[in-house]
């Protein structure tokens, strides 16, 4: 099994690290997606990473799917048996991811556009989103122990990726949030090799 990855990409971070916790052993490929590489596109037409190939050879993609995937091949490690509890934690994990939908958005905006094509407005919509989701998540934070779940991977691979592309933007008012880290790194040390 082999996961195409980058360090940088928030939700290879959440697949790998929950692959780690639920003790699924996968090769992590280091992928550059700009470049193209022929071995992504031939199992990911998107292009993108994550994308998970099974040992016969069969591609999964989104992380979400992958997320599901790691889940049902070890019953169960991930998400919780009971619905309520699961759509909670399938709820914060689309908050999280959808944060870094808009984080994302705004890195490419200035990655792929020339200066004057850069349109500020949809970088500031996207920051608004975000910001929004990082209030609700700074009051709403979810219990952590040590039996951690997906939305627990979801939002430190957050956190990690906003930290790294928008450092000393996001803290203010948000102690919470900012302290919420070195919580997890107690439950799950091999935070620590998921730093860029
Ligand atoms: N919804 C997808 C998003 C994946 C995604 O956008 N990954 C980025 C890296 S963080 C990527 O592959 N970007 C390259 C591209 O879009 O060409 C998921 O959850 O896996």
């Amino acid at each position: 099994m082999k996961i195409f990855y980058s360090p940088t990409s928030p939700y290879s971070n959440k697949v790998r690290m929950a692959a780690r916790y639920a003790g699924i052993s996968a090769e992590s490929v280091l992928t550059d997606t700009n470049g193209n590489p022929q071995d992504l596109i031939a199992s990911n037409p998107l292009g993108k990473i994550p994308t998970l190939v099974t040992s016969e050879g069969k591609a999964i993609y989104d992380s979400r799917a992958i997320m599901h995937f790691i889940d049902r091949e070890t019953k169960g490690k991930l998400y919780p048996r009971n619905a309520e509890k699961r759509t909670d934690v399938e709820m914060l994990e689309a908050l999280c991811d959808g944060i870094c939908d808009c984080l994302l958005a705004i890195v490419y905006e200035k990655r792929f556009h020339p200066p004057e094509k850069i349109h500020q407005p949809w970088i500031d919509r996207q920051w608004e989103k975000a910001c929004r989701g990082l209030d609700l998540l700074n009051a709403n934070l979810p219990k952590t122990g040590a039996k951690l779940h997906a939305g627990h991977f979801a939002l430190a691979a957050l956190l990690r990726y906003i930290e790294v592309r928008f450092s000393g933007e996001w803290q203010k008012g948000r102690p919470k949030l900012k302290n919420w880290p070195q919580k997890f790194e107690k439950f799950f040390p091999d935070y620590a090799q998921f730093k860029v």
